[in-house]
């Protein structure tokens, strides 16, 4: 049987339901969190809260647990559905009250939802690469908060899949922000740059673990905004998230990074990442 989190219990997942007046429904009033499972071992699940608690927070819901609460359930969730390699989706909305763009009373409980899925690491994509488009930045101007409101960013995603890409690097006039579900960074003389973590972009737990990395393995960054036309001319590119990791971008807009194949910067980043999952997670086959 595949278990499901609603409220703290855990339900058979076939049974997991909310109410159509749930406010997640109908107006997206929530926010969310991907967690990266390798090994039954969740991956960096201490930042992924903190940073859910923070959204919520920054919408007025209190998450009705502590972090410490919180990781022991989505461990649970874990073991019980036997999940080796994969991730947890979870979210927590405004709760279920009659429709009203106004919150409803302090009383009307959140509600949190969290289940797994398997996912495999995309490994071949790492090896080769990924297509992208670029496509105006059109989203609203809180993208700190990791909202359920999406809109914007499928979109983009859904344009870049109709022309056989990956990804849409999305861009506010000549300033680029972030993917339509990842961070961009660009590599330019041995430097790796990225946009500041403000309210344009998400603060993306991978992109966070890269700077980290970048720190401890003396190679330069830059976190700032960067223009299309830097993006155009850079040596190197890559995109990352809780399940892309380090992703090498090898096309933009149907014209090659340089030769077409990931750079070496990129792929030193993907070594010393996947060093970092081994680290927290146990050994990768
Ligand atoms: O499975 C998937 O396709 C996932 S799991 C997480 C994401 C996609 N994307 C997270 C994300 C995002 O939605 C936006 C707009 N910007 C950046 C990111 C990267 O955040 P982290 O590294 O925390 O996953």
């Amino acid at each position: 049987m595949n278990f499901a989190i609603i409220n703290g219990k855990l339900v058979n997942r076939s049974e997991a339901k909310v109410d159509i007046e749930d406010r997640g429904y109908q107006f997206g009033d929530g926010v969310y969190e991907v967690i990266r499972v390798y090994n039954g071992k969740m991956f960096t699940v201490k930042e992924h809260l903190e940073r859910f608690v923070k959204s919520a927070d920054s919408i007025g819901i209190t998450l009705p647990y502590t972090i410490d609460e919180c990781t022991a359930l989505l461990e649970e969730l874990v073991t019980k559905n036997k999940l080796v390699e994969g991730t947890i989706y979870m979210q927590i909305t405004r709760g279920t009250s009659p429709r009203n763009h106004v919150f409803p009373a302090r009383d009307v409980v959140p509600t949190l939802v969290a289940y797994t899925k398997e996912v495999a690491r995309p490994v071949e994509s790492f090896t080769h690469g990924v297509k992208t488009i670029f496509i105006e930045d059109i989203r609203w101007l809180r993208c700190d908060i990791k909202s359920l409101n999406l809109l914007g960013n499928l979109l983009a995603k859904q344009k870049a899949a109709e022309q056989g890409c990956f990804e849409a690097i999305q861009h506010r006039g000549d300033q680029v922000t972030e993917g339509s579900s990842s961070n961009v960074f660009i590599v330019k003389k041995g430097t790796v740059i990225t946009h500041e973590s403000n309210h344009l972009i998400l603060k993306g737990i991978t992109k966070e673990v890269i700077l980290q990395l970048c720190a401890q393995n003396n190679i330069p960054v830059e976190e700032r905004t960067f223009t299309l036309d830097e993006l155009v001319a850079a040596d190197e590119v890559f995109l990352s998230s809780t399940t892309a990791e380090v992703m090498p971008i090898v096309e933009m807009n149907g014209d090659k990074v340089k030769e077409g194949l990931p750079g070496p910067i990129t792929r030193k980043l993907q070594t010393l990442f996947t060093l970092e999952i081994e680290k927290q997670c146990g050994r990768l086959k």
